[in-house]
């Protein structure tokens, strides 16, 4: 056999107990305790450090075209980045084009990913265009394919209307699809800019006013209704205030299967950052909220309303973010000419379970929120997201003594500034496994370039919110 994990603690999302692990051909092949040494490979000594299972990254934007630029992690340092904060799975977005079918969107997508990703990693598609039976028709192409999952934008340019939306979760109901939503008021939202921008109010802080609290919870709150009239599933992506987590909440106990994800930066952050000189490096959609609404968030994780943690990974340069000052052509910029976007991917684990550590919630629901449910939600818990026989040996040793200072410098991914320098953490990962193979040990990516493979995804598989 490959590799014996002993002495560890296994932390699942239901449990946490003391066993080795024996590693074969890239699975769990067994977990005991009398294995004979003689038997293995390499074997790792995981005395006094956890043994979790690799989190699974629901939203990342890699390579994103955004904003007169591109996010700047592509597949490999995105990926990179990823293995080093314990991440072994990322889902990023197709968006597609108009006329094209759902397929070709993930397959051209995925010409870009397959030779770079060190990570495995698997896609949601970006709903553009089902104005046609043929567009609609393709999703379930891409369901069968392996890729169950949608994404509607309610904002952005190339969002769809309410009308395509409920298209998009009736069929989705009937194929089997999952619905994600980025829920914002498009049409509020670029009434108060024009209003903002007209008064000269030109700062991040803007940003947030401008997509502020009601402009998010009044969209989420009709993306549940809209689910609720097609009797749909529906994942709230990036969750960020309390009406939405209300609503949330509300439509949970009456037994829709609605869920939600939230991100580590709305957890650790609120408002107030736009109001920082580089206010315009926290410039992300949706932005954060003020006090009242994280703590709804926080709330919603303990309740079990949260269903997963995702990061919403998407970096760009201080010299992109600069562009709400100075644009690229030199004229003046405000906070719509700064890319919207953070990093993220290499934070996420570390952050929640760190507040694990710190009695915020236990390290076996840290698990749950980053590695387990999203595994069940998406489809692929036939291969992640638990420490069990027969899944890919994911693992990730985690020293909960290990003190850690976020910094740039520490990163793996392409970006030159975090959101996150110096905040510190006590607990942090020291060694990542992807299908059994070291990606990531003691401070360093020890993976390779296009080691990552495309997973496949089932369908949905649940009903109601027993998630
Ligand atoms: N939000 C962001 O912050 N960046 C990219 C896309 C999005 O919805
Ligand atoms: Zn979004
Ligand atoms: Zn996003």
């Amino acid at each position: 056999m490959d590799l014996l994990i002993k002495n560890g603690t296994i932390v699942t999302a239901i449990e946490t107990y003391q066993a080795d692990i024996a590693v074969s051909g890239g699975k769990i092949a067994a977990i005991g305790t009398d294995f004979n040494e003689q038997d293995f490979h390499d074997i790792v000594d995981a005395r006094g450090k956890l043994v979790l299972p690799g989190a699974i990254d629901g939203h990342t934007h890699l390579a994103l075209p955004f904003g007169g630029t591109i996010s700047s992690d592509d597949y490999y340092a995105g990926t990179r980045s990823a293995a080093c904060g314990g991440t072994t799975t990322v889902f990023d977005f197709v968006q597609q084009n108009p006329g094209e079918r759902m397929l070709d969107a993930v397959k051209r997508r995925d010409a870009l990913a397959a030779p770079d990703a060190a990570v495995d990693y698997s896609f949601h598609i970006g709903v553009g265009d089902v104005s046609t039976d043929e567009l609609l028709d393709s999703m379930e192409e891409a369901v069968e394919y392996g890729i169950p999952s949608f994404k509607v934008y309610m904002v952005y340019d190339f969002g769809v209307d309410d009308g395509s939306f409920y298209k998009v979760l009736q069929r989705a109901k009937k194929i089997g699809a999952l619905v994600g939503v980025h829920a914002e008021n498009k049409d509020v939202n670029n009434l108060l800019v024009q209003q903002y921008l007209a008064e000269g109010k030109t700062s991040a802080w803007w940003h947030y006013m401008s997509k502020n609290e009601l402009v998010e919870g009044e969209a989420d709150v009709r993306a549940v209704n809209l689910a609720k009239m097609a009797e749909a599933p529906l994942y709230i992506v990036h969750l960020a205030d309390k009406m939405g987590m209300d609503a949330v909440t509300e439509a949970r106990r009456q037994g829709y299967p609605i869920f939600a994800e939230t991100c580590p930066q709305y957890l650790h952050f609120t408002n107030e950052v736009y109001k920082r000189d580089r206010g315009r490096d926290f410039v992300c959609s949706p932005p954060m909220k003020n006090q009242e609404s994280q703590n709804a968030i926080w709330d919603g994780i303990a309740n079990g309303n949260i269903t997963t943690i995702a990061t919403d990974h998407c970096p760009f340069k201080q010299a992109e973010k600069d562009w709400g000052i100075t644009k690229k052509d030199g004229t003046p910029g405000d906070f719509t000419t700064i890319p919207n976007g953070c990093a993220g991917v290499e934070n996420m684990y570390p952050y929640v379970l760190a507040q694990a550590g710190a009695g915020r919630l236990t390290f076996n629901k840290a698990v749950q929120l980053c590695a387990s449910n999203p595994a069940k939600l998406f489809g692929l818990s036939h291969r992640k997201g638990a420490v069990r026989v027969g899944l890919d040996a994911d693992l990730v040793l985690y020293d909960p003594e290990k003190e850690f200072t976020i910094t740039n410098e520490a990163m793996h991914g392409d970006t030159d500034h975090t959101i996150w320098e110096g905040v510190k953490l006590k607990g942090y990962p020291i060694a990542t496994y992807s299908r059994g193979r070291l990606v990531f040990k003691d401070g360093e990516f020890l993976g390779r370039r296009g080691a990552g493979e495309l997973i496949k995804c089932k369908k949905l598989s649940f009903h109601g919110p027993e998630l």
